[in-house]
């Protein structure tokens, strides 16, 4: 039987991340395998909480958790449970000797002093959507620590610029489960079959278009935008873009990602560096933009640039296909603010 036939009988199912990860082993610059079980058991987390997700309504896991986070937000219950089940993976492999998290106000000392990364996390973005049905993701990025390995993690271990990062990814919880990641050698998407219970690779080598028609941005705050994002929006608008925004960043990143497009979360007057996070928002995904052929600025400087100064700084961010950012970048410098 030739193999055409074969697999019009018994279509192959591809790559398993597990075996993608083992493939690529020699793209870690430190290949002793830390790394790549890192990655696994992020996998497994994400895992468990598009489970979670799925059946959150039938469980009476939906709704507020009854308490604010370090950012004056209602956690959601499953924020709480994300920010609990993906500390609990990353301290299986003992790889992780310190964590920053959105869920949490100080740095996590995980007790494991030998290992040699830190991670900082959104365990659940745009979790708010959850109960009204839409899609919702993780962000994580990886650094090594800078620290003496076997020594207590430090401040500076988790304040390191996003060019710093050896790995950065999200899990969408969307319409499917998407695994997204890099490792600075190009950006993979692997999405989950529940029924086999693994992520197959599905967006291999994922490049972002250099132009786009599509914008996201809450327009219900423009009238507070600095003068050089309105006048790029009424750029879009007398262009007939589409806009599309969902309130909920990694889905609105990963559509633009995929289709061209720009995300743009302005300072405005309520929040004069924009809403995002620094660590565990924006560096990800720019780190993963940047790989994918794309660009990511605070409005002025290159988001993997930024020198961070506290844990749960802001910055405003614009993201997505290059020559959009390039734009809003060129206005930057002729329309007063
Ligand atoms: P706004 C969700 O809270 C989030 O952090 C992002 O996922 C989303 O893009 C943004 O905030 C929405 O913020 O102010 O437009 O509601």
């Amino acid at each position: 039987m030739d193999h055409h036939t074969e697999d019009k009988l018994a279509a192959p199912v591809g790559i398993t991340l597990d075996r993608f990860i083992q493939q690529r082993q020699e793209d870690f610059p430190y290949a002793t395998g830390e790394l790549s079980q890192l990655l696994r058991d992020i996998a497994l987390a994400g895992k468990i909480i598009n489970r979670d997700i799925n059946h959150a309504g039938l469980i009476g896991i939906n709704g507020a958790f009854g308490q604010q986070n370090v950012q004056g937000e209602d956690q959601q219950k499953l924020d709480v449970i994300a920010d609990i089940r993906f500390i609990r993976a990353f301290r299986n492999g003992k790889e992780v000797c310190a964590i920053i998290s959105e869920e949490r106000e100080e740095l996590i000392d995980t007790g494991y002093h030998d290992g040699r990364y830190v991670i900082a996390i959104d365990p659940l973005d745009g979790s708010s959507n959850i109960d009204v049905n839409v899609s919702v993701g993780t962000i994580f990025s990886i650094y090594r620590r800078l620290s003496p390995i076997g020594t207590p993690p430090t401040l500076d271990d988790v304040m390191q610029p996003g060019n710093a990062q050896v790995a950065a990814g999200y899990v969408l919880y969307g319409s499917s489960t998407m695994l997204v990641y890099t490792t600075g050698h190009g950006v993979n998407g692997f999405t989950y079959e529940p029924s086999l219970g693994e992520f197959f690779l599905s967006h291999p080598q994922l490049k972002t278009p250099e132009k786009g028609k599509i914008y996201s941005c809450n327009e219900g705050n423009l009238n507070t935008f600095p003068k050089p994002y309105q006048q790029y929006l009424a750029e879009c608008r007398e262009q007939q873009f589409s806009a599309r925004y969902i309130g909920s960043l990694v889905a609105d990143f990963h559509r633009n990602l995929l289709k061209g497009g720009i995300y743009l979360y302005p300072p405005t007057q309520s929040a004069p560096q924009g809403k995002l996070r620094l660590l565990y928002e924006c560096n990800a995904l720019a780190f993963i933009v940047e790989q994918a052929g794309g660009k990511a600025t605070d409005g002025q400087q290159r988001i993997l640039d930024i020198a961070p100064t506290t844990l749960h700084q802001r910055a405003p961010l614009v993201i997505g296909s290059k020559a959009m950012v390039e734009r809003l970048e060129a206005l930057q410098t002729v329309v007063t603010q």
